[in-house]
């Protein structure tokens, strides 16, 4: 990666000294500034504003308690949090995390990348992120019920179509979001749709919103591909996780004619060499709630590895789909030694940087996550602008606007690095063409 430039140095130093202990903040930070050298000699302006530093620090930071009683009556508390990051593109958008490893590094780090997703997106929306340390894993319905109401009540206050709109992310999804929904129009008495998105098809969702980042990564993929002269035809693929983005990840890249042979969580890896099969995924996943592993129970051929890792699987296109920092220097090495020529990140930061290194380095179509999983975000705001229209569009119409995005944030991103001196390097193009947008916005809108 690129050396830091001696003043955007400093820059990083204060925000290692503000921001002490978060790690995965750090990193977020680090990876994006490596980029920005060559932008602020182009852009003096942008050092005279301080432009940097204003956008690595939150507008807004709101950490709170969640109080609430599980089944048995006892009371548990938990911690709330929502990080409205930048807010010159339009009101915070953002997802909600709901996972015991949740802290503040975790949501900053998650809201500094929202806030380039959501310009590459080139849709009017700004960057925010929140969530608990809240698990949902072994919870009773009612208990997550009750947890998503206590966690509204305070959340409510922050948020509104024209300040702040969450979504789902890793624990949250339909569920979830019907629960916060309902608590919402209970404490305001107002019934407003463009408060959350990701919502039921019934009660003011968009169509496509389920399948988007998935959809969207796997048409990211396939622009890189095809700027190489190739395509998913044929190709072993192999996506991390089993959760909202993997299985619309796996059924896109099906559709497009690859072959999906491994997926995971976090207690191992399913390995099912004629190819995965979905509607099983989605039985097990979305409609019964356990596990991967239970996948073999009534696929005997299919192997379950038991705390495997799923970058020793041989593929030629991998789509880490999970978490962050799921593929290190290690995976990625093995994963380029056994033949992969594509990855993209349905996951936000799920490589490390010796990870990005070794991709980058090796020259293969390596799409960072803030540019390949924006299709979840862009029809998150694909779907306010149906609940400001009261309208509700078709699936293939949406479907074609979100894949009409995807290829247009890889043609940006392709052509910024070009630019830059970069071909082919994703990872500058789009840390480049998201800061530019927020940036001269910033500067529009004076110091604020
Ligand atoms: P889900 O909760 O639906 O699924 C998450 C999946 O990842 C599960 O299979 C889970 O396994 C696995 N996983 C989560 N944490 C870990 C961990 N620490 N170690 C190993 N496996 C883990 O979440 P999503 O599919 O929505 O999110 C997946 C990723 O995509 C996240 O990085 C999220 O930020 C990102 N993303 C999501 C978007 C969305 O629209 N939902 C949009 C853009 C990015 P287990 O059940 O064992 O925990
Ligand atoms: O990381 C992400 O982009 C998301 N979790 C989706 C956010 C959204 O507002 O749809």
């Amino acid at each position: 990666m690129a050396k830091l430039d001696e003043k955007i140095d400093g820059m990083y130093q204060e925000v290692l000294k503000r921001n002490p202990g978060e790690t995965e903040f750090h990193q977020a930070v680090l990876e994006v500034l490596e980029s920005l050298g060559p932008v602020v000699v182009k852009n003096p302006q942008y050092l005279e504003r301080k432009i940097i530093e204003r956008i690595c620090e939150p507008e807004r930071q709101i950490i709170f308690r969640v109080p609430w009683q599980d089944d048995k009556g006892k009371v548990q508390i938990n911690r709330g949090f929502r990080v409205e990051f930048n807010s010159s593109l339009g009101p915070y958008k953002g997802g909600l995390r709901f996972h015991p490893s949740v802290y503040l590094g975790i949501i900053k780090f998650l809201g500094f990348e929202q806030c380039f997703k959501n310009s590459l997106t080139g849709l009017p929306i700004g960057g925010g992120k929140g969530g608990s340390d809240f698990d949902p894993k072994g919870k009773t319905d009612d208990e997550v019920m009750r947890f998503c109401q206590s966690f509204m009540t305070e959340l409510y206050r922050h948020i509104g179509e024209h300040t702040d709109v969450p979504a789902g992310d890793i624990g949250v999804g339909g569920r979830e979001i019907g629960y916060m929904f309902g608590q919402y129009k209970r404490i305001t008495n107002r019934y407003e749709p463009g408060v959350l998105t990701g919502k039921g098809l019934t009660w003011g969702g968009s169509l496509v919103r389920t399948e988007a980042t998935g959809y969207g990564a796997t048409f990211f993929v396939n622009e890189m591909l095809k700027a190489r002269k190739d395509s998913f035809d044929g190709k072993i693929c192999t996506v991390s996780g089993s959760g909202n983005v993997a299985i619309y990840t796996i059924e896109k890249i099906t559709q497009l004619g690859g072959k999906c042979v491994a997926c995971s969580d976090s207690n191992g890896v399913i390995y099912d060499e004629k190819g995965l099969d979905l509607a099983l995924i989605k039985q097990l996943k979305e409609v019964e709630r356990r596990r991967i592993e239970d996948y073999t129970k009534t696929h005997k051929h299919a192997k379950y590895i038991a705390k495997g890792n799923i970058w020793d699987i041989p593929c030629q296109v991998a789509m880490p789909s999970a978490t962050q920092n799921e593929i290190n220097g290690k995976d990625a090495a093995t994963l380029v030694k056994n033949g992969c020529i594509a990855v993209g990140e349905g996951a936000n930061m799920p490589t490390t940087p010796e990870g990005v290194k070794v991709f980058l380095d090796a020259k293969i179509a390596y799409g960072p996550g803030k540019a390949a999983n924006a299709g979840g975000v862009a029809t998150s705001a694909l779907e306010m602008q149906q609940n400001a229209g009261r309208d509700s569009w078709t699936f293939e119409f949406t479907e074609k606007k979100l894949e009409d995005i995807m290829v247009n944030i890889h043609n940006n991103c392709f052509e910024t690095a070009e630019e830059y001196g970069a071909p082919g390097n994703y990872v500058l193009g789009a840390n480049i063409c998201g800061f530019i947008k927020i940036a001269n916005a910033m500067v529009a809108h004076g110091l604020v």
